[in-house]
């Protein structure tokens, strides 16, 4: 395990306004990247879609599966998630943070994970740059393309990185174990997994909340910790990181599990 690496997803939800089209939410972003440059860590970012990726998907009618989606489509969904991106990474530098953007179509080939590129991510971070990736529309094969959700894109990234914990940023305080009652799950495993109220989530291209716990659930597998916090307060993201007690929600590893 790389002890001193976290990767964090920060959510469309997050990083933009997801109900108004193309607008990024700077004062989060301004307050995520105020917050993660004191902290003294390896890092690795992915994010969202949100407002930028999400809109011009639903509007080409672009998926999780690949196909030959209209060429205009896939060049407006990437344009908007380079932006998007650009945005995020103009923040950083304005908090002296030392970012790198990667495009999510290198560390992929045919939707699967490159794993040297993915790899050369960890040494990047150990030098205290943080590699900064998205979600994005990747061409997988014979002129076929493919939305990427960053989620699936963090999976990939944990399965092969290997860091001690995965963080994802999310516009509410953790899962819910009852949507009416606003109840939070504090931790998630095998046994109440089923049992959460997810299905009733409003959700988007790329499945949402289900989605995500769905890739927790496998990187768990895969031995990390993984805490599903509200990033619009992100003191949580940097409770999380610092293993400090935070409200949110906690996949734990399987410690028996396939760690090598
Ligand atoms: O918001 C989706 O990434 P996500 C990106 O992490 C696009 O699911 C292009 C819709």
């Amino acid at each position: 395990m790389h002890t001193d690496l976290v990767l964090v997803k920060l959510g469309g939800s997050v990083v933009t306004f997801k109900e108004k089209r193309l607008t990024p939410n700077y004062q989060a972003i301004n307050n995520i990247c105020n917050s993660i440059r004191k902290l003294d860590k390896s890092v690795i970012i992915v994010h969202g879609g949100g407002s930028f990726g999400h809109y011009w998907s639903v509007k080409y009618d672009m998926h999780t599966r690949p196909k030959k989606y209209d060429a205009k489509g896939i060049s407006t969904v990437h344009q908007s998630m380079v932006t998007l991106n650009e945005t995020i990474i103009s923040a950083m530098r304005r908090y002296n943070l030392l970012p790198y953007s990667i495009m999510p179509s290198s560390l992929t080939f045919k939707l699967k994970p490159c794993s040297e590129r993915i790899l050369d991510l960890g040494i990047i971070a150990r030098r205290r740059i943080i590699p900064v990736t998205f979600g994005d529309a990747v061409h997988v094969e014979r002129g076929m393309f493919s939305i990427l959700s960053g989620d699936v894109l963090m999976t990939m990234l944990a399965g092969i990185l290997k860091p001690v914990k995965v963080i994802f940023a999310v516009n509410v305080d953790g899962v819910y174990q009852n949507m009416n009652t606003g109840k939070i799950v504090s931790e998630i495993d095998d046994t109440n997994f089923k049992s959460l109220d997810i299905s009733r989530v409003k959700s988007d291209i790329t499945g949402g909340m289900r989605r995500k716990l769905n890739e927790a659930m496998k990187m768990a597998s895969l031995g990390m910790d993984v805490i599903i916090v509200n990033g619009l307060v992100p003191r949580r993201i940097i409770d999380a990181i610092t293993n400090k007690q935070v409200d949110g929600t906690l996949i734990r590893a399987l410690r028996e599990a396939k760690h090598a």
